[in-house]
């Protein structure tokens, strides 16, 4: 199953709701709360979906909208406007195009370093891979498991290495190979340990140094099976590095999409990709609209 079916499957018995509610009757109490309820189900977070329903609202009276599928189709298209960021990925013109890839334990930092390092390639573009990662055992080899899949250069060094001397070295390998894009790998850390926290801006330093426009993306890794948790890794990590960008990956994995809702509203970054499963070719684009229509149905549906 697609994971845009499972995300509309998920949802189904608020979808079925939804299209009871939608059909008919005025924009009364129901209608908002059913509406409501189905964007905290999704995991959007009550604070926000609070604060989007006082958006949506206004945005009614504003319009003169007096029919339910016209007030729902308005809050589609708002929640999708949420979603876009409109700066996109640039075509990488300086070489080597940077993009430094953190997030906490787990979340599938570097199977989406191998899933990007393959889309990027399949564009013909020459990739390094820089393991940054010298923490945890293991980390180092798997991220030579995608260099070698998906044919990138590699540059490592052994695990405990300083990990910004690994970057260095990443940096200065690409430029000596004319390397398209430098995707670095780093170790998961917690937001609440201080010290691996600090790691990272000694990491940044050392780029900076090295390159001043480097890196060109701090993206941050989420789950999105950990639901409202991302939020507090986004703003911890925000505040140390100050993310360009968002990968939301294991949406396979869940029916809950609202937090993409949460964080690009919060943080106003754009989700660059998400991630569909574990295989190489596992990794999407992000589409606003497409996504909205799988959380919450198609107007279609409803008329
Ligand atoms: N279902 C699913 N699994 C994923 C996805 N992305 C990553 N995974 C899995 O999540 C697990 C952790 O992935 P890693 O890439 O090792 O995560 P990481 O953030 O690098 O982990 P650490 O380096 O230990 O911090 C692996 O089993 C991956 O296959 C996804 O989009 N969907
Ligand atoms: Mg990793």
């Amino acid at each position: 199953m697609g994971f845009f079916d499972r995300l509309k499957e998920g949802l189904g018995k608020t979808r079925a709701q939804i299209s009871a509610i939608v059909k008919g009757g005025d924009l009364d109490e129901e209608f908002f709360e059913t509406l409501e309820e189905a964007l905290i189900a999704a995991d959007v977070g009550v604070d926000l979906t609070d604060r989007i329903f006082d958006d949506f609202r206004i945005e009614i009276k504003k319009r003169g909208i007096h029919s339910r599928s016209g007030a729902y189709a308005l809050l589609k298209e708002m929640l999708a406007e949420d979603l876009t960021v409109t700066k996109t990925m640039e075509d990488f013109p300086p070489k080597p195009w940077v993009i430094f890839v953190v997030g906490v334990n787990g979340v599938g930092k570097t199977t989406t370093i191998g899933k990007l390092a393959h889309e990027m390639r399949r564009l013909g573009k020459r990739v390094t891979l820089g393991a940054a990662d010298t923490f945890r055992a293991g980390a180092i080899e798997q991220l030579k498991i995608w260099a070698d899949r998906t044919e990138s250069d590699f540059v490592a060094q052994h695990e405990g290495a300083d990990a910004a001397s690994v970057a260095f070295d990443a940096m200065e390998a690409a430029k000596k190979r004319g390397t398209d894009v430098l995707i670095l790998d780093t170790a998961g850390r917690l937001h609440v340990k201080v010290n691996l926290m600090n790691e990272l801006e000694k990491i940044l330093r050392v780029i900076r140094r090295n390159t001043p426009h480097a890196p060109n993306e701090i993206l941050l890794v989420v789950d999105a099976t950990t639901g409202q948790n991302a939020m507090r890794q986004a703003e911890e990590f925000n505040k140390i590095v100050k993310l360009t960008g968002l990968v939301v990956t294991k949406l396979d994995g869940t029916a809950k999409g609202g937090i993409a809702i949460a964080l690009t509203r919060r943080f106003n970054i754009p989700i660059r990709k998400i991630g569909v499963g574990e295989k190489i070719e596992d990794l999407q684009d992000f589409n606003p609209k497409a996504y909205v229509e799988a959380m919450l149905g198609d107007i279609e549906d409803v008329e």
